[in-house]
């Protein structure tokens, strides 16, 4: 296995060969935070590149799967104490690449980490079950099984862990991958790659293509050689794939949009629920499919919480993220600054605007891409604002009055990802879990932080019904096979030969 030069310029991973794109073409990445800094040139592949990777893949199947999955969970056990110690490396390339602020990307890569040790101890579960069989000798058991090819396509709000969260477990229940990064975060992907290929993930177990949605993504997902695939993303780009996989049947799993809706109702510790709201919608710039972007507030503390909300936004700090003293970081790129500007001002016309508003452009910020923190409130719950998803730093405050109206409210969104409510009402806490419809569901803490060892995804148009990492991610990645053994040395006919109990 060769590394990637230590130059710019990066390459695709294939059969565990770094190599250009058959069409030579490249394309570059560059820093949100200042777009004069290049942080390298990746091939712009195509679907020969795709086709090469598939078939790198489906050739080191048979080898993956056929090893005992305790020796795969050796191997990701040695991954994971590489990333681990190339931590503050990858973080440091991940704030460079995408902008997020360096305790952010720690937290990133060790997302990436804890998923690593957790697929690598399900080398020595996996479990199947073994039910008694309805027949006298004979036993009944499910064991699973790798399904093969992987399509593996990442977005670059966590350009480490979201790999991690989809890569571990295909690889620990036995499948090869190929993984596609967002043109935004090639550099991430790449060197998470180098760093799994010398942990001692064999050549062609992996294997990574970059590029654009329409040359390499839609290849990837229309192959035929590609049983699996697992997307994180935009919901249209979601649709897609789903209409794209039907002819070949492949099994998708989707994780998409949110619009998550902190609740802080009239007895909550409003300190605690600021702290909370400020790391929820403006952590990753907003920029996360649990960001909190409907703060659904009651009446009686609305204007009290909203001027401490206030306050507290127009103290932080924009800029680059490598700054220890910056709070927010930049958004992706210009096309997110337009279209989150876009928003904002539907949202002039929508509701008051309480701070914010705008790109920010003072002194430094004018090199890259940032918007101001921004603050709406006296938003109707239908409006633009308060329905789609806007992906960037910014939150509408909705007054309510009720709980019958703040469940409406909460459920009235295409959405369902996560969900939190501020009481210290244990009743209500406990009818928020049963009543709010969402994948996530947290009470006295914000809409982000999710552990890797839990399910992961949302309901309605967040997904399609599945959910990553934990064990629900296993259920994904492997087949089922029932597997019948009869000792009695007789035939023993199911349903019929059944004459213990008279069952009429
Ligand atoms: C995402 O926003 O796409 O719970 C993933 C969280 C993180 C993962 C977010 N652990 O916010």
């Amino acid at each position: 296995m060769s590394i990637s030069p230590a130059t710019s310029t990066y390459r695709n991973l294939i059969g565990g060969k770094w190599v250009d794109a058959r069409s030579g073409r490249t394309f570059s990445s560059v820093s949100p935070a200042n777009h004069e800094e290049v942080i390298g040139t990746f091939p712009a592949s195509g679907p020969a590149d795709v086709d090469a990777a598939v078939a790198a893949a489906r050739a080191a199947f048979p080898a993956w799967s056929l090893m005992p999955a305790p020796k795969r969970g050796e191997i990701l056990f040695k991954v994971a104490r590489l990333l681990a110690e190339h931590k503050e490396e990858l973080a440091r390339l991940m704030t460079r690449e995408m902008g997020k602020v360096l305790p952010e990307a720690r937290g990133d890569v060790q997302e990436a980490i804890d998923v690593a040790y957790y697929m690598a101890g399900e080398g020595r579960r996996l479990f199947g079950m073994t039910v008694p069989s309805e027949m006298p000798d004979k036993f009944a058991m499910a064991i699973r099984r790798p399904i093969g090819v992987a399509g593996i396509i990442t977005p670059w709000n966590f350009p480490i862990a979201i790999p991690a969260w989809k890569l571990f477990p295909a690889l620990i229940c036995g499948n090869t991958a190929v993984i596609k990064p967002a043109s935004d975060t090639p550099a991430c992907l790449v060197r998470f790659a180098e760093l799994l290929s010398e942990g001692g993930i064999p050549d062609g177990v992996i294997n990574v293509v970059t590029g654009n949605g329409s040359d390499v993504g839609h290849a990837l997902v229309e192959h035929p050689d590609v049983r699996l695939i697992s997307f994180t993303g935009h919901t249209e780009t979601g649709v897609d794939i789903t209409t794209r996989a039907a002819p070949t049947l492949k099994r998708v799993s989707l994780e998409l949009g949110g619009k998550n809706p902190i609740v802080i109702w009239e007895d909550a510790d409003l300190g605690l629920a600021l702290d909370s709201v400020v790391w929820s919608a403006f952590g990753t710039s907003g920029q996360r499919c649990t960001a909190a972007s409907r703060l659904i507030v009651h009446r009686n503390v609305h204007d009290r919480f909203v001027e401490m909300l206030r306050t507290r936004v127009a103290a932080l700090a924009l800029g680059d993220g490598l700054d220890d003293k910056t709070d927010v970081g930049p958004v992706i790129n210009d096309r997110a600054v337009e279209r989150i500007a876009g928003y904002a001002a539907i949202g002039r016309k929508e509701a008051e605007l309480v701070i914010g508003g705008e790109p920010a452009r003072d002194g430094a910020l004018a090199r890259g891409s940032f918007f101001q923190p921004t603050i709406f409130t006296e938003v109707k719950p239908d409006a633009r604002i308060a329905q789609e998803e806007i992906f960037g730093p910014v939150t509408s405050v909705i007054p309510v009055d009720d709980w019958d109206e703040t469940v409406r409210i909460v459920n009235s969104v295409t959405y369902g990802l996560s969900t939190s409510l501020f009481t210290r009402d244990v009743n209500l806490a406990f009818r928020s879990i049963r009543d709010f419809d969402s994948g996530l569901g947290y009470v006295n803490h914000g809409t982000i932080g999710a552990e890797a060892h839990l399910p992961f995804g949302g309901t309605k148009g967040t997904g399609n019904g599945h959910r990553e990492v934990g064990q629900a991610a296993l259920d994904f990645f492997t087949e089922w096979k029932s597997v019948y053994i009869d000792y009695s040395g007789k035939l023993q006919r199911a349903q019929i030969d059944t004459t213990f109990v008279d069952q009429t």
